[in-house]
C-alpha cells in the first residue's frame, strides 16, 4: 500500500506538544514539495528552491498551524474558535473546525479578501462577518471577544499556530540535508517568519544542521510597518493576504531577524506582479500575489549584490494562485489578457498559431 502522509502532528509528534490526550484534527497538511527552480537559479546565480505551501489542504501554509491550534483548542474543551483574517486563516480555521465538528467565527475586512478564500470560509460553514475596518481592527476585536466570551482565539498570537508552522522548516532541512543559506518569506503578521526561525533554530540545537539560514522577510511597500518602523494605518497592496498595518509578532520577528543576520524589505506592487508572472511562466508554480513577494525579494536582493553565487536559497510561497486568480490576466503595465476567439476550423487555427504544414506524410 502506498505510504500516506499523516499530517504534521503525527509526523512530528516528538517535536510538538502533542500527547495521548490531544485529539488530532488533521486534513493531511504538510509534506509539501520543495521544488528546484532552475529558471530562478539562472537569473540569480544562486541554487534556488521553492517550498510550495499552496499544496496544503486548504491551499495555504495556515493549515500547519491550524491543525495544532484546533487540536489544542478541543483538548482544552473549546466549542467555538474565532479568528481575524485577510482570508487564508479564515479558510483554514473554517475547514479544520468543520472537520472537528465545532463552530468557527471569522472576522474579515469588508471587501478586502480574495473571492476564493471567502468562498472557502462560507463553504466550510463558518460564521463570517465582514467588518467595516482593516485586518488590524478585526484582530483587536477577535482578541477582545476571546478574552471575554467562550470563543478560543486561533490567530498566530496563539503560540500553537507558530508551533505547527515551524514544521515547514523541518521539512526543508530533511530534503536539503542542512539549513539553506537564505530563507525568503512573505511577511504580514510575521508569524510565519517567527515560526521558520524557531524550526531552524531547533534543528541547529539538535545538531541536525550546521547553521541558521539568514531570514529574509518581505512586506508590500504600501503595507510595510516593520520596514518603516511604525504601524501603517491604512495599508494598501494587491497582495491582500499581507495587507496588515500592525503585525502581531512584530517584536518576535525583530528578535528573529537579529538572531539570523536577517533582513526585512519592502516590494512595490508592480514588482510583486512581475515576480508572479516569472514564477508562473518560467517555473510553473501558480501562487497568490502575497506569495510572489518571496520571488520579488530574491530578485531585488540578488540585483543588490547580497546573494553570493551558489548560495542555497529557499523561497517559501505561502498560498495557491487559484485563491485569487485574476492577477494572472493582468498584462505588465496595465490592461487585461483576452484570449483570441477562433472558429471551428483547423486550417484557420493553424494559421492563427503561425503553423505551417509539416510536410507530406
Ligand atoms: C498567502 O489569513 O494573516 O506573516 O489572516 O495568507 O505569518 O502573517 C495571512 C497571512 C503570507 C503572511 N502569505 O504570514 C490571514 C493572514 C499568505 C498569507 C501571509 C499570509 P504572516
Amino acid at each position: 500500500m502506498a505510504h500516506q502522509w499523516q499530517g504534521v502532528l503525527r509526523e512530528y509528534a516528538d517535536r510538538l506538544d502533542v500527547t495521548e490526550a490531544t485529539p488530532i484534527v488533521t486534513l493531511g497538511e504538510g509534506g509539501t514539495p520543495l521544488i528546484p527552480a532552475p529558471a530562478l537559479s539562472r537569473r540569480t546565480g544562486a541554487d534556488v528552491y521553492v517550498k510550495f505551501e499552496g499544496m496544503n489542504p486548504t491551499g495555504s501554509f495556515k493549515d500547519r498551524g491550524m491543525t495544532m491550534a484546533i487540536s489544542k483548542a478541543i483538548e482544552h474543551g473549546a466549542k467555538a474558535v474565532i479568528c481575524a483574517s485577510t482570508g487564508n486563516t479564515s479558510a483554514s480555521a473554517a475547514a479544520y473546525a468543520a472537520h472537528a465538528g465545532i463552530q468557527a467565527v471569522v472576522l474579515v475586512p469588508e471587501g478586502k479578501i480574495a473571492l476564493g478564500k471567502l468562498s472557502q470560509a462560507i463553504a466550510h460553514n463558518a460564521e463570517l462577518l465582514q467588518v467595516q475596518g482593516t485586518f488590524d481592527d478585526c484582530l483587536d476585536i477577535a482578541r477582545e471577544l476571546s478574552a471575554n466570551y467562550p470563543v478560543h482565539l486561533v490567530n498566530s498570537v496563539n503560540n500553537d499556530r507558530i508551533e505547527g508552522q515551524k514544521t515547514a522548516a523541518f521539512e526543508v532541512v530533511e530534503v536539503l540535508g542542512d539549513a539553506p543559506d537564505f530563507q525568503f518569506i512573505p511577511v504580514g503578521n510575521a508569524g510565519n517568519y517567527t515560526a521558520y526561525t524557531r524550526g531552524y533554530t531547533e534543528e541547529l540545537e539538535r545538531g541536525i544542521t550546521t547553521k541558521l539560514p539568514r531570514m529574509f522577510g518581505f512586506q508590500a511597500a504600501g503595507s510595510a510597518p516593520i520596514v518603516l518602523g511604525h504601524p501603517v494605518k491604512d495599508p494598501e497592496t494587491v497582495a491582500s493576504a499581507i495587507r496588515i498595518g500592525n503585525p502581531a509578532s512584530w517584536e518576535l520577528a525583530l528578535a528573529a531577524r537579529d538572531a539570523t543576520n536577517g533582513y526585512f524589505g519592502a516590494i512595490d506592487d508592480e514588482s510583486i506582479l512581475d515576480a508572479h508572472r516569472i514564477l508562473s511562466a518560467e517555473v510553473g508554480i501558480f501562487v497568490e500575489p502575497a506569495s510572489a513577494i518571496s520571488v520579488a525579494g530574491l530578485l531585488e536582493r540578488s540585483e543588490a549584490g547580497v546573494i553570493p553565487a551558489g548560495s542555497k536559497v529557499v523561497l517559501t510561497v505561502t498560498g495557491h494562485g487559484l485563491k485569487d486568480p485574476q492577477w494572472a490576466l493582468r498584462v505588465a503595465g496595465g490592461g487585461e489578457v483576452t484570449p483570441t476567439v477562433v472558429p471551428v476550423d483547423t486550417a484557420q487555427i493553424a494559421g492563427v498559431l503561425g503553423l505551417s504544414p509539416s510536410g507530406a506524410a
